[in-house]
């Protein structure tokens, strides 16, 4: 299937902050630590209405959230050596690390425009191999007069690249980088950082769950190669817990027997994986290891209110195993979830995922992981 082109373009623009890494969680983690300072208790206010602005703008926000009594340039000061420590264990999101290479090895020039200071953005790519010597052009949002929204630092990168506005396809994650692409006449692709809220970014030419789901050739740039059999690798994760009653409804409705997994026992792998449908081996403590393919995330159709990991282990189990400790790899990504009009395409859809899954795990691409030591590590006896 050969999507619509939309409009080709010729070169990328790349937000940072909430696009390729994922700081949007780690600006709470310093002020948790930082606020102290200033006998304050963090508490998760203005987290939403942080996203996209520079840096002064979020400092002279925080003052004012917490009435703070010191100037915003105090404020950055006191707050700069917190960071800088924070940066080095910042992870790439989903698809990043994939994005750039890809492009980079064809040849398609990026330009990275953030809102940071030029200075924190290198100090932030300086952790990730391979990405500064792959942009083409890096703009910080102290070398404009304005920051996102206006669409003076994504001009500037066209400029810079030496394109028009118009040959530019943008990647942001916030509202005011999607105004400020838009404003420089560029075509947007959002990947929102912050789930279930799609209705804001309205204006863009399209809204992806994650980089993993960006399909480069709708402006005919040259297309991943990595998919295969409807599948995409992925670098494997581990998970496991005891099996718990899941919301009952997927066994229920559905007529799909999840074992679902506690999501307060790994929320930090959870946060880092995008939502969407996953599949892999599974170890069943004493019993064996089957395949499996999963949701993890809200399930739009139920609107799940958590985050939750709900893997199908496919194999006819007579009846259930609640308390069990279930391990999983989880070796690739099929989609992004989805919301179906009737409960039937649904559960048309989740049997298509299961087809896929089990077909692809006989591949030897992903059959090896079967063999992975950690699935029996609740294991008795070795068979
Ligand atoms: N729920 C959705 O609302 N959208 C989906 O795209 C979706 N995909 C799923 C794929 C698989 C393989 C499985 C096992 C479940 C999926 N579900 C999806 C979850 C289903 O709705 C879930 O079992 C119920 O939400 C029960 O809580
Ligand atoms: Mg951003």
């Amino acid at each position: 299937m050969t999507p619509s082109i939309r409009r080709p373009v010729s070169c990328v623009i790349l937000d940072l902050d909430g696009t390729l890494i994922d700081t949007e969680g780690s600006v709470d983690d310093v002020l948790k630590v930082f606020l102290v300072k200033y006998g304050k208790k963090w508490d998760g206010r203005g987290t939403l209405n942080r996203t996209g602005k520079t840096q002064k703008e979020a400092a002279a926000a925080i003052i004012e959230d917490y009435g703070l009594h010191c100037s915003v340039e105090e404020f950055m000061t006191d707050v700069a050596p917190f960071f800088t420590d924070f940066w080095s264990k910042i992870k790439a999101l989903p698809g990043a690390d994939r994005l750039i290479k890809h492009l980079h090895r064809h040849g398609v020039r990026i330009a990275l425009a953030s809102n940071s200071s030029k200075d924190g953005i290198e100090q932030k790519i300086s952790y990730h191999h391979g990405w500064k010597e792959s942009f083409s052009v890096i703009i910080g949002g102290d070398e404009v007069q304005e920051g996102k929204p206006s669409p003076e630092i994504f001009l500037e990168a066209a400029k810079r690249l030496n394109v028009d506005p118009s040959s530019c396809l943008v990647v942001e994650d916030s509202v005011p980088g999607i105004t400020a692409g838009k404003a420089a006449g560029m075509e947007v692709v959002a990947v929102p950082s912050i789930p279930n809220q799609t209705h804001l970014y309205g204006s863009a030419d399209e809204v992806i769950n994650s980089l993993l789901d960006l399909q480069l050739e709708k402006w005919g740039l040259p297309q991943f190669e990595d998919w295969i059999e409807g599948t995409l690798p992925i670098d494997p994760w581990y998970i496991g817990g005891p099996v718990i009653k899941g919301y009952g409804r997927g066994s229920k409705i559905l007529g799909i027997p999840t074992a679902n997994l506690p999501p307060d026992g790994f929320s930090d792998v959870l946060s880092q994986h995008s939502s969407g449908v996953y599949f892999g081996w599974a170890g069943l403590e004493n019993r064996g290891i089957y395949k499996m393919v999963m949701s993890i995330g809200w399930n739009p159709y139920f609107n799940n209110a958590e985050k939750t990991v709900e893997p199908w282990l496919l194999h006819d189990f007579n009846k259930d195993f609640y308390g069990e400790q279930l391990l999983l790899v989880v070796v690739g990504y099929i989609r992004p979830q989805a919301n179906f009009a009737s409960l039937s395409d649904l559960i048309d859809r989740i049997h298509e995922d299961r087809r896929i899954a089990e077909k692809a795990l006989d591949m030897p691409l992903y059959s090896g992981y079967k063999d992975t030591p950690y699935l029996k590590t609740m294991w008795k006896h070795d068979e």
